[in-house]
């Protein structure tokens, strides 16, 4: 089968400027496809806005311009946000392009003379918000704002007749949908009876949209119609040979529009005989110094906030904390110290430091020349091995979406370079034996060069930098071999790759600042509401005995441990902070208590699903446990 790789973004609404929520999503695609590049795939990467709709309408009324004016520009703020921040993307669809509607039309068309769209009326409850019809219990539930009564005369698509055979298609391919919790909620919310969905709007009430080609009184349904860009874009209808060399798609989405990819989306597909998609991963969501970021408390890390960082770190660094701390599994918090923090611990000390040691001795030693190796000893065989185990786990972590677990094993094998040298001293042997100086040098210089190469498409300047500097200039062949440096190669000297930052500026912007959020008044009746909490709510957590099967610390922290745990037939990874108060050993065998239905967290690159339980009084911790024996792991507490 050909190599090929189509992945997708969201299309995002025009409605906003980009954030780093947009920006994480359009950077993890831009990851993406530079490695799928790398290992030889042929690459289709699509991003693009979505255009219509009544939010868009109104912003346009708004602003006192026409609709297509405030289009253009916002869809160009977007496209030039991707190009600064030099994102690989071969094409930017816009839903007001031609070549857009007319494959929405045609495909409305079809399901309309098939039967699968059909006139009703509607009478019921629409959020203007949100755009979209919504149920009593919706209501009640209070999630949806501007709510107001419809009576009116609609097309719907017969989604529910496709319930069935997307539940079976969902149970029968276990990549559709990822990650699994996001799998699991799709499946939890098809055990409800599906309705089918409202697909027009009548133009009295919005006419800034894709008119329905059987009915010129209505416009298309936003969502029916933005969907359809993954295809439209690629030649549906249009360009069969193009479309059948990219289709099926790996949609890059976050949790947010989960239900229209997974269940409209998939149905509309079915509907028009078109397969699924390959893959829809859903990931998580980043709060902003540990709130959610809103309007209102005016914490949006906006396009300047993340211009500002990027002019300290370079596009390389920012890049880098996204792929690495990124909320691909649960969600994940942007704080200012943490991120500077990373940068200088990760890339300034570990990784520039490596280089810098590397380059100086090869320098006064060698003459800026890469050294001939002589044998190698065991310890550089292994750092060797290290290296090529990293190669071949690269892809597979990557094909499981476990990009923060990429970053920390690379991070890792950048650590084991830097304790060989220390190990092996090469700027005092230098003194006495030059031969295996030699030797020392090129291995970490080998080890570091393969590293590059697995981190490139993290942080595609400075390898790229690199890496052209060890080849002597030329432009090398990614062979993602351990010894494919040339000796005698002279390598030009240059700056700091990762220059380190100084952080008093930190504490000069916290201190004019100190945003401690005033507490309003629904976080105040929260914290009396706290006082009981009624049984429902105890009933979703769910309690379960687990067994410890290893327990490790984890790298490069004082108090962190890594358990892996036995919870009935399955085995989690949790992190938890005890390293203080355990050792590893002592762990081991133990039934603990844990909260097994958490949502997954992604902490120093594991993935930890779930919480123990332990009670802390001041300097002492003991963790919860089972008084005497349970015949199985995994028993629920209740
Ligand atoms: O929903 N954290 O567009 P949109 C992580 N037009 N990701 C975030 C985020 C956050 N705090 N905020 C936004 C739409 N995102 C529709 C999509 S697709 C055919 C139509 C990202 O502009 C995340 O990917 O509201 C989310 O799904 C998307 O932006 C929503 O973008």
């Amino acid at each position: 089968m050909a190599k090929r790789f189509y992945v997708t973004t969201p299309l995002y609404y025009v409605n906003d400027l980009p954030h780093i929520g947009h920006t994480y999503s359009t950077i993890l695609a831009d990851i993406l496809a530079r490695y799928y590049r790398m290992q030889g795939y042929e690459t289709h990467f699509l991003t693009g806005t979505d255009e219509h709709g009544q939010k868009v309408q109104q912003a346009a009324e708004k602003a006192g311009i026409s609709p297509e004016k405030h289009c253009d520009e916002y869809s160009q703020r977007f496209r030039s946000f991707w190009d600064e921040l030099r994102l690989t993307y071969d094409d930017f669809i816009r839903t007001t392009e031609q070549r857009h509607v007319e494959v929405v039309q045609k495909i409305l068309m079809d399901l309309y003379k098939k039967g699968d769209i059909y006139k009703d009326r509607y009478e019921g409850l629409y959020s203007v918000a949100e755009e979209r019809f919504i149920t009593q219990k919706e209501y009640e539930e209070g999630n949806f704002r501007e709510v107001k009564e419809i009576h009116e005369e609609n097309y719907f698509f017969r989604m529910s007749a496709y319930q069935r055979d997307l539940m079976t298609y969902i149970e029968s391919h276990k990549e559709f949908i990822q990650p699994e919790n996001r799998r699991n909620e799709i499946l939890g919310f098809l055990q409800q009876p599906l309705n089918d969905l409202c697909i027009s709007r009548p133009k009295n009430r919005l006419s800034w949209g894709i008119e329905l080609p059987f009915d010129p009184n209505y416009v298309t349904y936003v969502w029916f119609d933005a969907l359809i860009n993954y295809i439209s874009a690629i030649g549906y209808k249009t360009n069969e040979t193009l479309f059948k060399k990219w289709w099926p798609a790996v949609h890059i989405i976050g949790k947010d529009i989960l239900t229209t990819h997974c269940v409209y989306w998939p149905t509309m597909l079915m509907a028009a005989g078109v397969s699924l998609p390959k893959t829809i991963f859903a990931h998580g969501w980043w709060m902003s110094e540990g709130q959610k970021m809103s309007k209102s408390l005016g914490n949006f890390i906006d396009i300047q906030t993340i211009r500002e960082h990027i002019s300290r770190t370079g596009h390389d660094g920012f890049r880098y904390f996204l792929a690495k701390e990124g909320p691909l599994f649960g969600d994940s918090d942007f704080s200012k110290e943490r991120f500077y923090q990373t940068y200088n611990t990760d890339l300034a000390n570990d990784f520039g430091n490596l280089v810098n040691r590397i380059l100086t001795l090869i320098e006064k030693y060698f003459d800026g020349k890469i050294p001939t190796p002589g044998k190698l000893s065991d310890t550089e065989k292994l750092l060797k091995q290290e290296g090529e185990t990293l190669c071949k786990n690269a892809f597979s972590l990557l094909d499981r979406f476990e990009l923060n677990r990429l970053v920390f094993e690379l991070l890792t094998y950048i650590r084991s370079i830097n304790r060989y040298l220390e190990q092996k001293a090469p700027w005092k042997l230098a003194k006495t034996n030059l031969e295996e100086t030699g030797t020392i040098l090129y291995a970490a210089l080998a080890s570091l060069q393969l590293a590059a190469q697995l981190f490139e498409p993290v942080l595609p300047e400075k390898m790229h930098q690199l890496l052209t500097m060890l080849h002597g200039s030329q432009e090398l062949t990614r062979t993602l071999t351990w010894d494919a440096l040339k000796p005698g190669t002279l390598i030009p000297k240059t700056k700091a790759l990762f220059p380190r930052i100084d952080l008093t500026f930190l504490e000069e912007t916290s201190n004019k600042k100190q945003v401690k959020p005033q507490p309003n008044t629904n976080q105040q009746n929260e914290q009396e509401a706290i006082k009981y909490i009624p049984l429902e709510d105890f009933k979703k957590v769910q309690l379960k005995t687990a067994r410890v099967l290893s327990a490790e610390n984890v790298e490069g922290t004082k108090n962190l441990l890594k358990l892996t745990v036995e919870v009935g037939p399955e085995t989690h990874t949790l992190v938890a902070g005890i390293a203080k108060y355990y050792n590893p050993d002592e762990l081991v065998g133990k039934t603990i208590v844990i909260v097994a239905n958490l949502q997954p967290v992604t902490i120093r690159g594991i993935q930890s699903m779930g919480m123990l339980l332990a009670a802390q009084d001041k300097d002492t911790l003991r963790l919860v446990t089972i008084d005497g024996d349970l015949p199985k792991s995994g028993v629920i507490i209740q």
